[in-house]
């Protein structure tokens, strides 16, 4: 059975005072984190206060990015190090906003999740829907080529602790419909791809987070799909009342 996780992705709104009173104000009325994971994906500067105003709640305060090198001379980046001290318990890697605005590649999406793997805090890989045919065991299959780059030598051990998400270039930031059976295929299809690349029993513990346009009114639809076992919400997620339906909604 895998767990339920619903977070935000607030991107580059609230500052940390709005933060942490969001943080005061949900993190009493969370569902019990045995039966379901909620986060927030913050901007780097809010997350130690996040962490510190969420205390026990269980509530999961989530970096939106990280860099591919430990430390160093890389001005202007956000360490896993600082991260992993800080309290951070995930890290999305790969949104689509990083790869459509900032360059970022498979190969430096493949060396972070590595990086984050190694150094305690969960990666969220985020893949939008770039879907190539491929023959695998003499049938062709459609498989995520950004899934299977960045996945690619992440040893049987650590992918059991990923989570993806599917983030479909059409849903993201655009505040329009989303598409619960496009959604639920892209979720499917990338199950199957982890299941040709390790196996079922892998494929089957990961969960998998679609994201894009998820609001009130369509959170159940999404959540009632097989293959969607959690949500990544952009704008709906800021507001608090809305937040909190939104969990009520996904239980
Ligand atoms: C959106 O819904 O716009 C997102 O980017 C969620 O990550």
């Amino acid at each position: 059975m895998r767990k339920p996780f619903i977070a935000a992705n607030w991107k580059m709104h609230k500052n940390v005072a709005e933060s942490v009173d969001f943080v005061k104000q949900i993190k009493d009325k969370l569902p019990n984190e045995k039966d379901m994971e909620v986060g927030i994906a913050a901007q780097a500067f809010s997350l130690p206060s996040m962490v510190q105003a969420a205390g026990q709640s269980g509530l999961k305060i989530i970096a939106q990015n990280a860099a591919a090198e430990y430390s160093g001379p890389y001005t202007g980046e956000i360490s896993l190090r600082g991260l992993h001290d800080a309290g951070v318990s995930y890290v999305m890697l790969g949104h689509i906003e990083r790869r459509r605005l900032f360059g970022e590649t498979n190969e430096d999406v493949h060396k972070k999740v590595q990086l984050a793997l190694q150094r305690g805090v969960t990666p969220i890989i985020c893949t939008d829907e770039t879907m190539v045919q491929q023959e695998v065991n003499g049938e062709i299959h459609y498989v995520f080529h950004q899934l299977m780059t960045v996945l690619h030598g992440i040893s049987l051990d650590q992918v059991k602790q990923i989570v993806v998400s599917y983030e479909p270039s059409w849903a993201v930031g655009a505040g329009q419909h989303a598409n619960p059976t496009l959604a639920e295929e892209g979720c499917r299809l990338i199950r199957r791809t982890i299941a040709d690349y390790y196996s079922f029993e892998i494929a089957d513990k990961i969960r998998i987070l679609y994201g894009g346009s998820v609001n009130p009114n369509n959170i159940s639809a999404i959540m009632a799909k097989p293959n969607i076992d959690g949500v990544l919400i952009g704008r709906a997620s800021l507001d608090v009342d809305n937040f909190l339906r939104m969990i009520d909604a996904a239980k």
